[in-house]
């Protein structure tokens, strides 16, 4: 089996990329990061899968450009990033770590040289410890934090940089971090999430202020969706799908998008957002140049007792991947489409991430990751779909390069479409990676 497709059945303009972040491939000890959150909760037993943390990861510190010749020579258009703000910042204020930005710039660089556009996002997760010391996302100061880091860092890379997401997934870093407590700093507690959402919307739109002032452009932000599917027939499933979709979707896009929360997310957080958030709706839906979309599954929802959002997940049948996700790439195809009528019109689509975890082995060298093929088609062929109906959906960007830290899962989950070996770092491109190589390839 291979990719079932070719760049002539994408406008000639349409861009292929892959997607990485800094923590799950950089390697936190090298260069003179200073400590994150992830490091913390990753020290704290039973937080993540053996214990496994960040500090070595894939060591593409060291091995950046073998890795960025990896994504050339697989004929990919876009290199999406992270920068690491702790390596920018050690202490996530003040003094920056000149050999942090040495190594992004060098990085986006290498970029340039081979070819590649540098797509940066500025936080994908790895908060400093010091803010993390003082409340983190909870403290409404984090906005300002955020965008004086985002402005150090686009004053040393944002003359090269091809475009630049503010936020990697604003439900990750406030309701699965701050209610859910599966990500660091791994709270359960709903004015925490409160506070975290409202701040990280904030955040996001002061830093694109501040950067748009300063001259850059083509900016934008990255939006996770979960296609919420209820389980049953039942007015309660229904209502407690809605509630879903509200708390996972529209939980970001509204304010982005319409400077509003949705209803029914109000009705769990309104008492615990802070004083005066309705003044802050105008900074946080500043205008953006394009929106990220990641996806990868459905959920099944159901009602539950307790308080809000009195709802839990049932076990789909649809098959799964290693992550026990459900596989339905139509819900992709979906939100391209309402993401495009309801928030978006003609702005950009691009879709940031899509791949899958599978129980990949190793034989002969390789990896013949045929499920991983077959994702790929199906979730593309809903891209293209989506775009011949006219939405403007602009790129997609497979996720990921490379094998790597799975968060809470650690080394466990792979993702790559590059095999990597945790003990020799060595990597091993999949079938899947030489599928893009050959549906990518240009005619000489
Ligand atoms: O690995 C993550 C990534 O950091 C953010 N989006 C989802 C991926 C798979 O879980």
């Amino acid at each position: 089996m291979t990719l079932d497709f070719r760049r002539a059945d994408f406008a000639e303009d349409f861009l292929f990329g892959v997607s990485t972040s800094a923590y799950q491939i950089e390697g936190h000890a090298y260069g003179g990061a200073g400590s994150t959150h992830w490091d913390s909760f990753a020290a704290t037993p039973g937080n993540v899968a053996n214990a496994e943390d960040g500090a070595r990861a894939c060591d593409h510190y060291h091995l950046w450009e073998s890795d960025l010749d990896l994504i050339a020579a697989g004929n990919f258009d876009v290199y999406r990033f992270s920068a690491s703000w702790a390596r920018v910042l050690p202490e996530g204020r003040g003094t920056p770590n000149p050999e942090g930005l040495d190594f992004y710039d060098r990085l986006i660089d290498g970029m340039l040289d081979r070819g590649i556009k540098p797509a940066l996002t500025l936080y994908h997760w790895e908060l400093p410890s010091a803010l993390a010391d003082l409340g983190g996302w909870r403290n409404p100061d984090i906005a300002k934090w955020f965008s004086d880091y985002a402005e150090v860092l686009m004053a040393r890379v944002g003359d090269r940089v091809w475009s630049t997401a503010t936020i990697n997934e604003f439900w990750c870093v406030s309701w699965l971090s701050h209610f859910l407590g599966h990500h660091a700093p791994g709270l359960r507690d709903i004015r925490a999430a409160s506070r975290a959402i409202h701040h990280v919307l904030l955040a996001h739109g002061t830093a694109t202020q501040a950067l748009r002032a300063a001259g850059f452009g083509n900016l934008g932000a990255v939006f996770n969706l979960e296609h919420s599917t209820p389980a049953d027939a039942t007015p309660a499933a229904q209502d407690a799908a809605a509630r879903y979709d509200a708390i996972y979707n529209e939980a970001f896009l509204g304010p982005v998008f319409h400077q509003s929360y949705p209803e029914r997310l109000l009705d769990g957080i309104a008492s615990h957002l802070p004083d005066g958030w309705q003044d802050d709706m105008s900074t946080i839906a500043t205008p953006v140049d394009w929106c990220g979309i990641n996806y990868y599954t459905r959920k099944l929802i159901a009602p539950a007792p307790g308080p809000y959002p009195s709802l839990r997940e049932v076990e789909g049948p649809l098959p799964k991947t290693n992550m026990g996700w459900e596989i339905y790439p139509e819900g992709l195809g979906q939100f391209l489409r309402r993401v495009a009528d309801r928030f978006t019109g003609d702005l950009p689509l691009y879709v940031t991430e899509n791949g899958m975890a599978a129980p990949d082995t190793l034989a002969g060298g390789t990896v013949a990751d045929e499920d991983r093929i077959a994702y790929f088609n199906a979730h593309l062929a809903e891209v293209r779909a989506a775009a011949r109906d006219g939405v403007p959906v602009k790129g997609y960007f497979a996720w990921s390069l490379l094998d790597n830290y799975e968060w809470a899962f650690g080394y466990d989950k792979r993702f790559g479409m590059v095999h990597v070996d945790f003990d020799s770092l060595e990597r091993r491109p999949k079938a899947s990676y030489h599928g893009f190589q050959s549906a990518l390839r240009r005619a000489p």
